[in-house]
């Protein structure tokens, strides 16, 4: 027997009881954290906590499709003015790249920018590990000293990680992920640990046609929605919750106000969850606040990266002006 999908999603509103609360496998910290999210008036969720296996899967398949922009505008930004790039940073640097993951962008740049030490930050440890090892035998000559931490504590690095001319690496326009007030703060952080003759090389995804925008966190076969909505299953087992994706429907559209992509999960009928400690009713049409990615101008980054005690010393688009790379060196002793 088949049964339409809509069917099925009816079905599933019709039902008054739903599966207990299960097994909370995170810890009590990030129980507490999506607990006081999901019981905020306007339920928010941080976006690190797509990032299961599948959500780390789901994000990669993005990256390759033909709506979402970034991944591909970025690659063509740097193969087409790495060597550029590598002028600004020097040869024998400190490279610290941040959200690592598979360190690949930053690898693809080890043959210009011939840093000297690369230290992959990134909050999964497996994935990060894996990627040392084959670094290691790939660059021999790089001293290669993973750090596994998570982005949102502060950014201290261990004495293992030389102190002069450190060069940050944070591509891939993740900074859209704070507020421009938090990515200040973070910048700031980010100023601090770079001291006086370092810098920062960044991915900036720039403001653009709505339209354009809007594809590409709502692609036309689904991908996006998998990933927004696999966060409900990866929450079901961090907190112990009884989510059914069935109930919810992906949102995604550019708030210009705010200029941000905001991304929410809606639900389709009335409801209620339940988690380890908590539990809350949603009506119907009421979301929860999942992500939101920032778009900048180059102008107003130059002044995000200004308050943050940076100058900028190169910037590199494609020729839509769809995505920036910036440079930027610490602006005073
Ligand atoms: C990983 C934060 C850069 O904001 O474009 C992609 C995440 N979310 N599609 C972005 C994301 C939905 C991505 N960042």
């Amino acid at each position: 027997m088949t049964l339409s999908r809509t069917a099925a999603i009816h079905m599933v509103a019709q039902q008054t009881s739903s599966k207990p609360a299960g097994v909370a496998h995170g810890d009590a910290a990030t129980i507490a954290d999506i607990s006081a999210g999901l019981l905020a008036p306007q339920a928010t969720t941080s976006p690190k906590y797509f990032y299961d296996s599948l959500g780390s899967h789901l994000f990669e398949a993005i990256c390759e499709l033909p709506e979402y922009y970034p991944t591909r505008t970025e690659a063509a930004i740097f193969a087409r003015h790495g060597a550029e790039m590598a002028q600004r940073l020097g040869p024998g640097a400190t490279l610290v790249d941040l959200g690592a993951g598979n360190c690949a962008k930053a690898a693809s740049l080890f043959p210009l920018l011939q840093p000297r030490q690369y230290v992959p930050v990134d909050i999964s440890s497996d994935f990060l590990q894996q990627a040392v090892s084959q670094l290691r035998q790939r660059f021999p000559a790089i001293a290669i000293t993973p750090l596994v931490t998570d982005l949102a504590q502060p950014l201290l690095l261990p004495p293992s990680v030389p102190a002069a001319r450190r060069q940050f690496f944070y591509p891939g326009s993740s900074i859209g992920n704070f507020t421009p007030h938090e990515a200040v703060a973070f910048l700031r952080q980010v100023r601090e640990n770079v001291g006086a003759d370092g810098g920062l090389l960044i991915g900036v995804d720039l403001v653009k046609d709505p339209a354009v925008l809007d594809a590409a966190y709502d692609d036309a076969i689904g991908v996006t929605a998998a990933f927004n909505l696999n966060l409900l299953r990866h929450l079901n087992h961090l907190a112990g919750a009884n989510f059914d994706p069935l109930q919810w429907r992906h949102v995604a559209f550019f708030n210009d106000a705010e200029s941000r992509i905001e991304m929410h999960l809606e639900a389709r009928c009335a409801l209620s969850v339940q988690w380890q400690g908590g539990e809350r009713s949603f009506a119907q049409g009421e979301r929860i606040h999942t992500e939101n990615s920032y778009k900048y101008t180059v102008a107003g980054f130059t002044r995000l990266l200004a308050d943050a005690g940076f100058r900028v010393d190169g910037t590199w688009t494609d020729d839509a002006h769809w995505f920036a790379v910036m440079h930027a060196a610490a602006a005073y002793a």
